[in-house]
Formats: C-alpha cells, structure tokens, sequence
C-alpha cells in the first residue's frame, strides 16, 4: 500500500473558485481546468526538478512539466542563475540583442531542415506564421492538416484540432469565419492514401502539408512506417511544402527533432516549449530561400513587440546547453521506456485494455486495446477510464496530462527511484479502477 497522505486542496478550491469570476473557466488555458478528468485542478505553488508543490502542500512527481518547456527538470539552477544575470541588464529590448544570434545558431545547428529562423513568443504564433509564409511563398492557399494534430489556436487550424479542442469536445470553435478554414483540407493520421486524394483533387492549389511528426494532441501517436517519408515525396511532386510542427517534439524527441529521429528533413519547422527554457518562446525556420521571404528582408509580414527578448533567449540558450551534454537523449530514452513499459505492463496485469509507448522524454497510454494510429482510433479509448485513473495518480502525488487526448513528458531531473514510485503507485490505481 503506497502510504497515502491526506490529500487536501482546500486552498486550491478557494483559489480556483475566486478565479472563475476573473478569467473564463478560471484558467489561462483550457486544459488546465481540469474538464475531462474531473474534479478539483490544483493550483501550483512552486516546482523544482521532477516535482511541484500546490498551494496545500502536497508534493507530486511531474509528468506534464509545464507541457514541455520543463526538460532539464524545473527551475534547474543553471537557467536560473544565467536568468538572475540578465535580469540585471533589463528584461526586454525591442532591439537587437546578442543572444537572438546566440540561440538562432543553436538551433541552425541542431535542426536539419533549419538554415534561418524568426523567432516569436508562442507555438501559436510560429504556427500561424510559418502558414502564411507557406502561402507567400507558393502563392497558393490550401493546406493540409491532420485530424487530431494541434498547431495552436489560429483560425486556420481550428479544424478537427486536438489538445484542448479535442478534450472539450468541441466540434470546431465558434468565430471561426467558414471562409478561414475553406483552405484547411483534412486527413487521418498516416493515412497516405488520404493526402494523394487531396493533392489529386487539388492540384496547384495546396501550399503545403504541416503535422506533428509524433502526435502530442491526440494522446500519443507515432508515425507509421513510411508515414513520413511519403509526405515529403508527396509534397515534392506537387511543388508543396512540407512543415514539420515540433513545438512539442523539438529537441524532445532528439536534439534534432522528429527530423532528426527519422531522417526526414521537411521545407519548414516550428519550434517552442523546450527552446525558451520555460519563457514565452516559439520559432519558425527553414530553408533561406523560403525564410528570406519574410520581412523586412522579404514582403511577408510577421513581426512581435517581445520576440528575441533576453530573458526568453538567456532561459532557451542555458537549457540547450544543458541538453548537449553527453548521455542526455540515452538517459531520457531509458527512464522514459521504463516508465512507459511498465504503465502498459501494469494496466494489462490488472485487467484493463491499454496501449501506447514513448519515444525518448514521450509518451502516452491509451484506455483502449488498439493500435492507434489516428484521432478516430484514439476516440475509442475510454475517456472516463483515463479521468478515474488521473484522479487516482493525482491524490496519490503524480501529476499527469489532464487528459486522455495529450502526451506525457519526463525530464533529466526524474530518478529511476521516480519512475519506480510512480508505477508502485499506478499498480495500486489500476487494481482499484
Ligand atoms: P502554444 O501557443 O501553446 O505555445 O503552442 C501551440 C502548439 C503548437 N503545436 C504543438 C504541436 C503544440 O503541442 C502546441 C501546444 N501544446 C499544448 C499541449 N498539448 C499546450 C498546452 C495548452 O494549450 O495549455
């Protein structure tokens, strides 16, 4: 019996409740609240390492870290040493800095597709750019996007979204003006077959091609074999682009990305979470012809009051630092697998249908037997399963996605002592489902 403190959030009700008559639903992004696991959110206190504290005093073991960012551990004391000094020197210019150059060479040398890159202060923001840059550049308007797959909450993808949008169920978002998402055509997952009929059907007509090259938003799904490789010969032949949206995968999946992991290098990437350190960072870069395009060296407007600011830049160039050391991506690959294999093995041995797996710091584990190899596969899982299962791991102090449509994300600070805890305390969970 895993020893079971007792769980109060008496101070983080008084706290969501006062926030429900401040912000919608009480929270600064929907998955926060909690709505398709049910039950209490806990309000943060403070996070360190694999771990968070909420307001009452419990502690958990952290599998969400701030949705990514959190790779190296939270607060690592490298990042916030290097924050404390350029505090210092101000906290944002609306100028040229230095350390833009910095962390831009950083990331040219570490994602294949990437020869230049804007950076700007969220996933959405790189999404909603990198989509009018594939228009600019082609001079074409559709694009094709993937049930399931998230690219932020820009009109244009609002369409068959995951993430929230899927944990809400809803069915596209009103304020969506038909005439925005005329242009996004849709497809399942690895369904190759899917996309050749939307090139046929719409020839010169499709800009490009952007997913998730390991699908975060849906829960976890990989790319099937040839998945990949087929897009990037499928965009070649019809002149489009290929972007890669690894907001969530970049230097998660490896220091290079997806594109790296696979060896598919697409026209474009998007880029966030892990590069601003746990600031507000996103990026979109690739090749120069493409990326010379935007202004002021090109015609295509894009531009952000804070992006390139020095706090952001100083948080995202300490944590790449962090995750070049020797044995980084080896150690994150073997707690991750550990963890991931030993959630399946633990839900199987007491009776429930699962599957899901991890690649490097993802993973994910579906309440249905499978596969899963797209959105309308993962819908089948049991939903209400997962929240009674989250709720179980919540008050025995582990701390996972909020839903059963997002990935789980482990850190260099989770111990192989975490990850034993943790399935200790899923074996107790699941017998109890
Ligand atoms: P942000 O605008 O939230 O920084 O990034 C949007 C985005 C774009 N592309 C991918 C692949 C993403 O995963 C995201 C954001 N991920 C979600 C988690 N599934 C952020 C969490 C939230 O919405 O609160």
């Amino acid at each position: 019996m895993v020893s079971l403190t007792p769980f109060t959030t008496t101070k983080s009700e008084e706290i969501f409740a006062e926030a429900q008559d401040l912000m919608p639903g009480g929270v600064s992004s929907p998955v926060r609240a909690f709505k398709s696991v049910g039950g209490q959110p806990i309000v943060f206190d403070r996070v360190k390492g694999a771990y968070i504290w909420d307001v009452d005093g419990n502690e958990f073991i952290d599998y969400v870290g701030t949705w990514g960012p959190a790779i190296c551990g939270h607060a690592h004391p490298e990042v916030i040493t290097a924050l404390q000094e350029a505090l210092l020197k101000g906290t944002s210019f609306g100028a040229p800095c230095q350390k833009e150059n910095v962390l831009a060479e950083m990331v040219i040398d570490a994602v294949p597709s990437i020869e230049m890159v804007r950076f700007v202060n969220s996933g959405t923001e790189a999404c909603m750019s990198v989509l009018r840059l594939m228009r600019a550049f082609t001079g074409r308007e559709k694009i094709i996007k993937f049930e399931g797959c998230y690219h932020g909450h820009a009109d244009m993808f609002l369409v068959k979204a995951g993430s929230g949008v899927a944990t809400l169920g809803l069915p596209d978002s009103p304020g969506v003006p038909k005439s925005t998402t005329a242009t996004t055509l849709t497809a399942p997952y690895n369904d190759l077959e899917a996309v050749k009929a939307l090139f046929a059907e719409n020839p010169d007509e499709i800009a490009g091609v952007i997913l998730e090259p390991v699908v975060g938003n849906a829960g976890f799904i990989v790319p099937d074999a040839g998945f990949l490789e087929g897009l990037r010969e499928l965009t070649k032949e019809y002149g489009a682009l290929l972007v890669f949206d690894e907001v969530m995968t970049g230097f998660r999946i490896a220091y290079g990305g997806a594109q790296e992991k696979f060896g598919i290098t697409p026209d474009l990437t998007t880029l966030g979470k892990v590069i601003g350190g746990g600031l507000p960072v996103g990026a979109y870069g690739g090749r120069k012809d493409i990326m010379s395009m935007v202004a002021p060296s090109g015609p295509m407007y894009q531009a952000g009051t804070l992006s390139g600011n020095p706090l952001a830049m100083t948080a995202g160039i300490k944590t790449l630092e962090l995750l070049q050391k020797p044995g980084t991506y080896e150690y994150l690959e073997k707690i991750t697998h550990k963890l991931s294999q030993g959630l399946l093995q633990v839900a199987k041995e007491t009776g429930h249908s699962v599957c899901g797996g991890s690649i490097s710091a993802m993973f994910g584990m579906f309440f249905t037997g499978g596969p899963v190899h797209n959105y309308e596969d993962a819908k089948k899982a049991d939903t209400a399963k997962f929240g009674r299962f989250h709720r179980g791991m919540l008050e025995r102090g582990v701390y996972l996605a909020p839903s059963q449509y997002e990935a789980g994300f482990t850190s260099l600070a989770h111990t192989d002592a975490d990850i034993d805890r943790t399935l200790a305390i899923a074996k107790e969970v699941l017998s109890n489902l």
